[in-house]
């Protein structure tokens, strides 16, 4: 299987400004007709070189001359040309089977509908074509389809014509205006509900949102068209941003490989991030679909109108975009609030975005398939849509952001539409853009040492040391950084140090008694203070310091990045009570829980019985009744560390000692503070008739599900029957998951099943509510590869539908640590890789870097993954992105 370097990068040698395709569609065999107009680049005749997959050439024709075979060159995924004009017309038919493309990529049967997927590389799989991002082109689309069984007919752009045809057949023409790249195209054909709105635009003019769903599904389309209403306006506001369209549609599809997809004025989404209801969706997945209807949205300018120029610079567009809909998110979760009340919201947004990094960034950055945001390489781009390009790369963005600060930041975005819209471009124009604000208000000072975040992979750890002078009344920080060599760069030798980043480090300094101290920086006096750390270590002094202060490091996570210092617990219990940046006040209270679990992770390793310190109860508890902190906020600093990322912490992994450290951990908790539990319970439990997905009674919900588990784990008396009444009573999907998770979770009564009976029962027609059901069972502590074999024996499961696939086979791959980590475990996971895999290819990568990090694990379970790896490897068919994740992990 061939590399693919970014240093390879040669331009298209061909223009193809006006594109007109054809479809006859059918779902057994579809014709695709296309008019390509090409115009050479440069004085040079070179080969024209297209791109296919699975399809049957019928005929190419050049200027309206049929070419022989001989004229061109047909290999299996490529069709050759060799032009001798400047620019010329080619024709070429050609068959595609959709009915068969189990793959979700290109042209596919869902349902009884038909859609498309083409980023990455899934228009090939459609037409012959050029089929690479800096290749943009206007769209003139023509769909012809049975009338009744596809009543509507879409494409990109706006409706031209819709007419019938004989034999029961209609025909659509639809034209794009503006130019793009051909993994932005999209059709859909079927018969769908429509919800639809026409709102103005900032600048006067009118535009009709739509959403299309299963028919009988658009009550639950109202929230979608909210949160698209919402990210209009908010790109206005913040952004200056307006919508270029006349006509924006977001279409719901069953089956579907990611989140969503932006294609130009065209979404398509997965249905699991378009359709909600109070009684069917949880408070999550409100908030998940508005932030993915704010990510596409904000897609057609970061992303549309200015793309990528190759696939390596895909957290251009993703980078910015993920971190566009975090600040919108985040505004969406402060609005009407001021202060610290608006701070302390926007920070739960950004607890849940850095927790989301630590868990599936820092590992990836850690392992066989650790890359840079911008990667080097690569065999099969679809394994690249990573954490690392969409997390990291959005906190590389964001790190842009707190080194201009919001209105720097605004012109250096300002300054990127001005140089590039309407072009295919590099992350390095985007750095480029900002540095034109920067070198303005920091004269003598580029980003050259920040343009390195785009090329080093490997999690930085920062190391902190604080010297007070008593007599001269300073403090004294000094900031050393670290970046080991991570994934292949290890196996270069010599391993080459990697030169420092510029490291925006965000710091406030507090008294004894926990008071924040004023700190004079860059002429300026504020509680915190961002020190940009661009060697390999600085120093930096404070005056006028009175006493030893206690640090509060890396604010709002200002940088992504490990923070190693020594300090005593009572630091951090002070920093828990009083810290003012919510962010670094919920880090004080994790790092003394995660203290504390790895802890209890050695004596159960040394089988030694071990109690949980009062220090972390008596801070919990004071935590859990503190008036000033929100609902919200409250659940998070009162969740413990999740068991994966303990178990990145130890070392070697050992999964079983984490399980039971956590497990520890929740029954004394639960045990210690089960008067307050069940006071918050009682009196978070609210008057739900009115459901509303607001931040207020979303929080409380949470905090009211939080105290019930606590409960549930410690044994409570009264847990069971309080769960069993909140399953049963709800009147939202948020109350009834709570009181079902907590019985799946922590009992094994009778009612557990009958529960989980009666809730198949209730909602056996709603695949996403089932989506839920699976679930909740496959990553249940107790579940095992017995538990999932019977679940995927029910009618309701196959392995063909992503969601479901990832409901039950990854719940329990990635999330059941108990049940998955014995040799059973890994055997099941190694044959679901190998079976999706002949389905999927790019679902079947997902879950094959369930285990990247074996070879960390403790020797037994390292031996075992191992050879799962290898029967994955030596299987006769695998796919090429099946087999650049094995053949790296095994590196
Ligand atoms: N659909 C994916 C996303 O929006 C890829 N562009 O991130
Ligand atoms: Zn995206």
């Amino acid at each position: 299987i061939p590399t693919i370097s970014r240093h390879d990068y040669q331009p298209y040698p061909y223009r193809l400004p006006h594109v007109a395709l054809e479809f006859d569609l059918d779902p057994l065999q579809t014709r695709v007709s296309s008019r390509l107009e090409f115009e050479r680049v440069g004085n040079v005749n070179e080969p024209l070189l297209l791109n296919g997959q699975d399809l049957v050439l019928e005929s190419v024709m050049l200027d309206g001359q049929t070419l022989a075979p001989q004229a061109y060159r047909l290999q299996d995924e490529t069709l050759t040309l060799f032009p001798t004009k400047a620019s010329f017309t080619l024709q070429i038919t050609s068959l595609c089977k959709p009915a068969d493309n189990s793959s979700l990529m290109g042209l596919y049967v869902s349902g009884d509908k038909l859609f498309t997927q083409c980023e990455a590389e899934g228009f090939r799989r459609i037409t012959w074509f050029p089929d690479r991002p800096d290749v943009m082109s206007r769209y003139r689309v023509t769909l012809r389809a049975d009338r009744m069984h596809y009543p509507l007919l879409l494409s990109n752009g706006n409706l031209l014509e819709s007419v019938d045809l004989p034999d029961g057949r209609h025909q659509a023409v639809w034209e794009d205006p503006h130019p793009k790249p051909s993994y932005l195209f999209a059709l859909v054909a079927g018969d769908f509900a429509c919800r639809e709105q026409t709102v103005k635009t900032h600048g006067k003019r009118d535009a009709l949102l739509q959403i299309y769903s299963d028919r009988g599904s658009e009550p639950k389309t109202q929230w979608a068209l909210d949160c698209l209403i919402r990210s209009l306006q908010w790109d206005e506001q913040r952004f200056g941003l307006e919508l270029d369209l006349d006509r924006f549609m977001v279409v719901a599809a069953r089956d579907f490989n990611m989140g969503a997809m932006e294609n130009k004025g065209l979404n398509i989404f997965n249905s699991a991030y378009v359709l909600a209801d109070k009684d069917s969706a949880t408070d999550a997945a409100y908030r998940a679909i508005e932030a993915v209807i704010g990510h596409e949205y904000f897609h057609n300018w970061t992303g549309n109108r200015v793309t990528c120029r190759d696939w390596f610079q895909l957290s251009l567009k993703e980078g910015l975009t993920v971190f566009r809909d975090q600040e919108f998110s985040a505004d969406m979760l402060a609005h009407d609030l001021s202060g610290a009340e608006a701070a302390s919201a926007r920070a739960v947004k950004r607890i849940d975005d850095v927790s989301t990094l630590r868990i599936a960034q820092f590992p990836e950055d850690a392992g066989p398939m650790a890359h840079p945001i911008r990667p080097e390489s690569y065999q099969e781009i679809g394994n690249f849509y990573t954490a690392t390009v969409y997390e990291k790369g959005a906190e590389v963005i964001r790190m842009q952001h707190t080194i201009l600060g919001e209105t720097g930041f605004r012109a250096g975005i300002d300054e990127y539409f001005r140089r590039h819209d309407g072009a295919a471009v590099t992350c390095d124009d985007f750095v480029s853009a900002m540095e034109s604000v920067y070198v303005q208000r920091n004269p003598g000072k580029n980003l050259d040492v920040f343009r390195r975040w785009y090329s080093q992979a490997g999690t930085p750890r920062v190391k902190v040391d604080l010297a007070y002078d008593a007599e001269a009344h300073t403090c004294s920080i000094t900031l050393a950084q670290h970046n080991e060599a991570v994934g292949i760069e290890r196996l270069q030798s010599p391993v080459l140090p990697k030169p420092p980043l510029h490291i925006p480090f965000a710091l406030g300094l507090l008294d004894q008694q926990g008071k924040p101290l004023p700190l004079e920086h860059d002429g300026k006096a504020a509680e915190t203070v961002l020190l940009e750390l661009t060697e390999e270590r600085q120093t930096w002094v404070f005056e006028n310091i009175a006493h030893k202060p206690i640090p509060s490091l890396l604010r709002n996570f200002s940088a992504p990045v490990i923070v190693d210092i020594e300090r005593q617990e009572s630091e951090l219990i002070l920093l828990a009570q009083h810290d003012t940046d919510p962010f670094a006040r919920w880090e004080a209270v994790q790092e003394l829980a995660t203290r504390q679990l790895l802890c209890l992770t050695r004596s159960i390793s040394d089988e030694r019985q071990s109690d949980i310190a009062s220090g972390l109860t008596e801070t919990w508890k004071r935590l859990l009744h503190d008036p000033n902190l929100s609902a919200a906020y409250k659940t998070r600093i009162l969740s413990q560390p999740t068991e994966k990322e303990l178990l990145e912490k130890t070392s070697p992994m050992d999964p079983a000692a984490v399980v039971k450290a956590g497990k520890h951990m929740r029954e004394q908790l639960g045990r210690a503070l089960a008067p307050d539990w069940l006071d918050i319970y009682r009196a978070t439990s609210g008057n739900d008739d009115a459901y509303r997905p607001d931040p207020l009674s979303s929080g409380r919900r949470s905090l009211h599900n939080l105290c019930l588990h606590y409960l549930m784990a410690a044994g409570h008396p009264d847990a069971q029957p309080l769960a069993v009444a909140q399953y049963y009573d709800a009147t939202n999907m948020t109350d009834r998951m709570g009181g079902l998770s907590a019985l799946v979770h922590f009992s094994d009564s009778p009612q557990r099943q009958e529960a989980l009976n009666h809730f198949y029962e209730q909602w056996q027609q709603d695949p996403l509510v089932i989506d839920k059901w699976f679930a909740l069972q496959a990553s249940a502590p107790g579940a095992t590869v017995e538990t999932i074999k019977s679940l995927m024996l029910h009618p309701a499961f196959s392995l063909r539908n992503p969601n479901r696939a990832r409901s039950l086979i990854f719940q329990f791959c990635m999330n059941s640590l108990q049940g998955v980590h014995t040799p059973e475990g890994y055997a099941f996971w190694a044959d679901q890789v190998i079976a999706l895999d002949q389905l999927n290819p790019e679902i079947a990568a997902r879950l094959a870097r369930a285990f990247d990090n074996w070879a960390r694990y403790t020797a037994r379970n390292r031996e075992a993954i191992r050879a799962a790896l290898q029967r994955i490897q030596q299987h006769p068919t695998l796919s090429r992105n099946v087999s650049e994740i094995v053949s790296k992990a095994l590196k």
